[in-house]
């Protein structure tokens, strides 16, 4: 096995730093459209040879060093009663949102039999990569999922989010617990199915301020960690406003922490207790620039962290869906040729 970017993730020295990238098995692909055009999403999700197929074109067109399972942080809500649905160009869709103590206590929390399609998909992906580089699975954060699950969607302000963590602490708090509880059983569902690291997801977690960010989502973070069955399993905290947040979410002693691209990486790291690693850190929109542009930021980064170990290349945040292709491909070809 390629096992660069296990090293890193357990900041042990490495040739070079491993890339990967959040989103990486997606829509900046054309071979993603062909089989999207076929199903939806939730069906290419609940169909493990599908959610496969997503899940190898990175591996195969454009030679990362770790995988992603092809799924989405949603399926938790879903699972717990949330009637979710995908429209293209609009998004994620809860048709049921939570928003009283009645709709919380409505939600189930003994629902690893609804997420064994996630499994069974592991299964097939671990066959398909046969031992060649890692598989990383996910979940999303409990804050980041409750957003969803109480805007209905996506949201920009999270207006209703916060008026029930301010005025219904408690609802908010039960609402969080239950996630919390259901994401730890998944994503032991997870490692039990084989994949080789975890990465949290709390995509939204720049929303909250300072306080609310230790109340109610640093703490089922924290939680979940501590829950989770990590033998060798390494756990990466990926958190949009990490850059700020960094200092509290290493408390829940993840392995590594994913960093967005407003901080210094080095000087994250050097923050950082010693053996935490960190993932990052490129603004995506690098990707759109013209190919010099892009190498200069790569080697910029590189240099800055060079004879660090623990640091795992990727974005400050996922790819979007109209990054040139050809930019992705060049800037792993960068990656992989440099040396430290
Ligand atoms: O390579 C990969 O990363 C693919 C697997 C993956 C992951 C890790 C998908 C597929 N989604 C996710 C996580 C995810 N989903 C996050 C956290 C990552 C991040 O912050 O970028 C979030 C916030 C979601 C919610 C979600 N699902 C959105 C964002 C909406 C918003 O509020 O801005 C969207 C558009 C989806 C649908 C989705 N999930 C994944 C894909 C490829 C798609 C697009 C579906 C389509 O083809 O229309």
């Amino acid at each position: 096995m390629n096992t660069l970017f296990l090293d890193a993730a357990f900041s042990k020295q490495t040739e070079r730093p491993p890339v990967w990238m959040m989103r990486q098995a997606g829509r900046f692909m054309p071979e993603y459209w062909e089989i999207k055009n076929k199903y939806s999403f939730l069906e290419m999700c609940k169909t493990p040879e599908i959610a496969a197929d997503v899940t190898m074109l990175p591996v195969d067109l454009l030679g990362i060093d770790a995988a992603i399972l092809f799924s989405d942080i949603l399926v938790t809500g879903e699972a717990m009663g949330g009637d979710l649905s995908f429209t293209q160009g609009i998004g994620p869709k809860f048709a049921n949102p939570v928003r009283t103590l009645k709709d919380v206590e409505a939600l189930e929390v003994d629902v690893l039999d609804r997420l064994q399609y996630v499994a069974d998909a592991i299964k097939v992906i671990q066959q398909r990569l046969n031992g060649s580089i890692p598989l990383i699975g996910f979940a999303g954060a409990p804050f980041t999922v409750m957003s969803y699950l109480v805007e209905g969607g996506s949201s920009k302000d999270f207006k209703l989010t916060k008026l029930l963590m301010h005025n219904q602490p408690e609802v908010a708090h039960k609402l969080l617990a239950k996630i919390a509880k259901v994401t730890a059983d998944y994503l032991n569902l997870q490692i039990a199915a084989g994949v080789n690291a975890i990465q949290i997801f709390d995509s939204w977690a720049l929303a909250l301020s300072w306080n609310d960010y230790q109340e109610f989502s640093h703490r089922y973070i924290q939680e979940i960690i501590a829950n989770l069955n990590r033998k060798d399993i390494p756990v990466i905290s990926f958190c949009k406003g990490s850059s700020v947040f960094a200092p509290i979410m290493a408390e829940a002693k993840p392995d590594v922490i994913s960093v967005d691209w407003n901080a210094d990486l080095l000087n994250i790291k050097n923050s950082l207790p010693a053996g935490i690693a960190v993932q990052g850190n490129l603004d995506p929109h690098i990707l759109y620039a013209d190919k010099p542009v892009i190498k200069k930021e790569i080697l910029r980064l590189f240099e800055r962290m060079r004879g660090q170990n623990g640091f795992i290349f990727n974005l400050g945040h996922g790819i979007m869906p109209d990054i040139p292709f050809d930019n992705v491909k060049y800037a792993i070809e960068v990656i992989k040729e440099f040396k430290y």
